[in-house]
């Protein structure tokens, strides 16, 4: 009897369960994820190959999309990203288990196809280099074996006649089998993070303690806000503080490993270290930053007291050469951004080279060691985070990240106004509505804000006391509202005297424009 198992085997291969078939392509590429990310622990988080193909995802992402994923999602697109990631993986690998069920082939074949994609997408990350490629590596190898001996180990189904004869592969073996991958798995992840942990940069920002600059920012008085009336608070806490940027992970850069090259059309090219920046008389300036991907109404704006040097003085040290026009500024990460030179270099305007934000080093999130602040200017051409190389040169040599994907070279931040005592649709008592909220004309500074209700007459509004132009200035009044649904609106105009646009504009390619408004019904 047990000869002719054998033969029949050999003619018609068993077939595993569909169950079992699944789970082993499932476990094998957490078997392999996991591996990665262990190896890559030891070189660079960004080398794990999952988070490789995620931060790849994002720059291969078509603009229209990932304004739709920045809108829809907020802060969480990352992870929306890497959830969406993770389930597509899991129904492959489920796939290629289920494909397997009589030959590995299929198995190793998707395998190895997704070690090919990890290892391109690592390949291609710019602040790493080749030795990152072993993470790729380990997992394909690991997912290889794993996938292999789970096989093996699978229970099996023969021929009807056979049925009731048990080759050797029970359930439970391979359930065993499983739990143990599934344990390997969860160690090795969790080792990997815990062993790229040890070289964040959280160490380094506490090591440097307080910073004092040499000229602090004015006070804020108590009137710049009407936060008991519904603004925001005049100054974001940096928790707060919006963030926008393509990292994945948070660039992890110790003071230490951190300088600055300053370079391109310039007379001597400079290099600045963290100490020679600290050791600088510090200024601190209250600047307001802008996203160019909010939307009207939008909450991609936020204050703080950023502390620095001023962009202008490292300019002048490096002496800026005739005919050079943008600062080609690099992040750790590969990011970039193309700052125009004349306002770089114009004092009035008061660009930073930061290492503070609310007398705090900046936050890791926020760019530490250091990130360029520039009033006026949104954040895709002038705020480059754990920024490491500025070039000095023309517009036509260099495209910085968002300027390949379609946005504008000049991009000043557009006059914009806000109604944040009410949101969208809300039910009022019908008579006297107190409204207030925010508005911005970063260095052209907030000369009136209006509000009206439906087709109504616009009413000037009361603003709060100017901090200074680069910074926002917040706004409150009352209206009349009768019973029934009613429309308020609120539109600014700037020192310069231009008003607010009615016109619609979405964000891309220089920001948004319109009216802000909310529905009110009077009750
Ligand atoms: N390295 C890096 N710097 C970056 C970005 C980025 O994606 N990577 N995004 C920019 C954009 S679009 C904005 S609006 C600001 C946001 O700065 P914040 O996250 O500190 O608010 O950072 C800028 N600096
Ligand atoms: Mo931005």
């Amino acid at each position: 009897m047990p000869r002719m198992t054998h033969q029949r085997t050999e003619s018609a291969p068993p077939r595993l369960r569909l169950f079992s078939a699944a789970a082993t392509g499932v476990l094998a590429l957490a078997a392999a994820l996991a591996a990665g990310h262990l190896v890559a622990g030891f070189i660079n988080v960004s080398a794990s190959p999952y988070l490789a193909v995620g931060n790849g995802a994002i720059d291969l992402t078509p603009v229209e999309l990932k304004d739709f994923a920045v809108r829809t999602f907020g802060t969480y697109d990352k992870l929306v990203l890497l959830g969406g990631m993770a389930l597509t993986m899991i129904g492959v690998a489920a796939l290629a288990g289920v494909l397997s069920a009589r030959s590995t082939a299929p198995g190793v074949t998707v395998i190895v196809l997704f070690g090919l994609v990890g290892g391109v997408a690592v390949y291609s990350r710019p602040n790493l280099g080749t030795v990152a490629l072993l993470a790729p590596l380990a997992s394909v190898v690991t997912g290889v074996a794993v996938f292999l001996f789970l096989h093996g180990k699978a229970p099996r189904i023969y021929r009807q006649t056979e049925s009731g004869e048990k080759a050797g592969n029970s359930r439970r073996a391979f359930l065993i089998s499983g739990a143990g991958v599934v344990a390997g798995a969860g160690v090795a992840g969790l080792g990997g993070q815990f062993i790229s942990s040890t070289r964040d940069a959280t160490a380094s920002r506490e090591a440097v303690g307080k910073l004092v600059p040499a000229r602090s920012a004015p006070a804020i008085p108590a009137d710049a806000d009407f936060a008991k009336l519904g603004t925001p608070a005049f100054l974001t806490p940096n928790q707060r503080f919006y963030r926008v940027d393509t990292a994945l992970t948070v660039p992890q850069v110790r003071t230490e490993d951190w300088s600055l090259r300053l370079h391109g059309m310039v007379g001597k090219e400079m290099r600045y270290s963290y100490d020679d920046i600290r050791d600088r008389p510090l200024v601190e300036r209250t600047i307001t930053m802008t996203c160019v991907s909010n939307e009207v109404g939008g909450d991609y704006v936020s204050t703080a007291n950023f502390i620095g040097v001023d962009l202008a003085d490292l300019l002048d040290e490096a002496g800026i050469q005739p005919g050079a026009e943008q600062l080609f500024c690099t992040s750790v990460d590969g990011w970039t951004s193309g700052t125009p030179v004349a306002a770089a270099r114009d004092r009035t305007r008061g660009a930073m080279l930061a290492i503070g934000m609310n007398g705090e080093p900046l936050p890791l999130e926020h760019g530490f060691p250091a990130r360029l602040v520039t009033p006026g200017l949104y954040g895709y051409v002038s705020a480059t985070k754990w920024v490491v190389d500025i070039e000095v040169t023309t517009w036509k040599s260099r495209q910085s990240y968002w300027l390949k994907r379609g946005w504008a070279e000049q991009a000043p931040i557009k006059t914009e106004s806000r109604i944040d005592s009410h949101r969208g649709f809300a039910t009022v008592t019908a008579g006297t509505v107190r409204l207030s909220g925010v508005a911005w004309a970063q260095h052209t500074g907030i000369a009136k804000v209006e509000v009206k209700v439906d087709q109504g007459p616009w009413q000037e509004t009361t603003l709060s006391h100017e901090v200074n132009i680069n910074t926002w200035r917040m706004w409150w009044t009352e209206v009349q509202i009768p019973k029934g649904v009613h429309q308020v609106f609120c539109r600014a105009t700037d020192k310069s005297g231009y008003t607010q646009t009615d016109a619609r504009a979405g964000t891309v390619p220089d920001g948004a424009t319109g009216w802000h408004s909310a529905t009110l019904t009077g009750a």
